[in-house]
């Protein structure tokens, strides 16, 4: 019989701030896992810390919620212990561009396969507001209080100049297409990216629904996303607009693939079978 979302919902119930935009995300990936018929034992949702990266608490599947910064690294050791795993790494703009920023362009450069969600918040929610990466210029906030003097990062532009094999952007209250994005970015071979526009409804009262919601447009008819340097233009030109949608997507060697072809020319063991030895 095949599932369906209910069966991926853990028996904690999110503590969210009613109204925050990580429901949206968690419905789209429950929808995604049930329409995939996953099996739960087959799933581990991975986090760093911060509001968003509770998520692996309010669901059925394994899951660790880890250390601010360090989501990837714990989803990759994860991925390489067990490669049968579907690895879904989830956290916040603060854990994945600041804290984080180190591990990012190399886990996307490497093309490991596991699926990135950031809820971009574009501030620090569980901290109470302070200042994050992708806040925009000026933005006002108890550590900005004269406004932010740094330009934002751009998340997909990020991801797309190191290397990684999909990207996409997606926005928590277009549930739907949110869970169709994931459901091709979980079954994408490689680093699957998704850069979620999720409102913090408490601190950030810029960035809100209602601002996404007058900005937000499909991508161009007829764009395709099997080039790179297009789907840069597409993102460094849109002003005042947020395409969303599958930006670009490829096929190429994932860090499994490597691995095994390693141990085949090479006769070594791969990472997985040093780690069984030890069992
Ligand atoms: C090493 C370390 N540094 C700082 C913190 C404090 N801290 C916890 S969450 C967080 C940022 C939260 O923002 P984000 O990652 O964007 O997630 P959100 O809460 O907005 O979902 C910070 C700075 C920490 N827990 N650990
Ligand atoms: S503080 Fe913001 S990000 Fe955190 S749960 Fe509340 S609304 Fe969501």
């Amino acid at each position: 019989m095949a599932r369906n979302p209910q069966d991926y919902k853990g028996t904690l119930k999110p503590t969210w701030c009613p109204g925050c935009g990580d429901f949206g995300v968690l419905t789209a990936l429950f929808q995604a896992f049930a329409r995939l018929d996953l099996d739960p034992n087959n799933i581990a949702v991975v986090s760093g810390i911060g509001c968003s990266s509770r998520l692996p608490g309010f669901v059925s599947t394994y899951g660790i919620h880890g250390l601010h910064g360090r989501a990837l690294p714990l989803g990759q050791g994860v991925k390489l212990a067990n490669p049968k795993l579907e690895v879904i790494v989830t956290g916040g703009d603060g854990d994945a561009f600041a804290i984080g920023g180190g591990h990012f362009p190399h886990a996307a450069r490497r093309n490991i396969d596991l699926t990135y969600i950031v809820m971009d918040n574009r501030i620090y929610g569980l901290t109470k507001g302070q200042v994050a990466p992708t806040s925009s210029l000026d933005f006002r906030t108890v550590s900005s209080p004269y406004g932010n003097f740094e330009a934002p990062v751009k998340p997909v532009v990020w991801a797309l100049a190191s290397g990684a094999t999909f990207v996409a952007r997606g926005f928590s209250a277009k549930v739907g297409e949110l869970a169709e994005i994931l459901m091709k970015a979980i079954v994408h071979k490689g680093f699957a990216f998704i850069d979620v526009l999720s409102p913090c409804i408490t601190f950030n009262r810029t960035d809100t629904f209602k601002y996404f919601q007058e900005r937000v447009v499909p991508l161009p008819k007829g764009y395709r996303p099997n080039d790179r340097i297009h789907a840069l233009q597409l993102i460094e030109q849109e002003e005042d607009r947020l395409h969303l949608g599958i930006l670009y997507q490829e096929d190429r060697q994932t860090l499994d693939d490597w691995l095994k072809k390693l141990e085949t020319v090479a006769g070594r063991s791969t990472p997985q079978e040093l780690v069984l030895r030890q069992r």
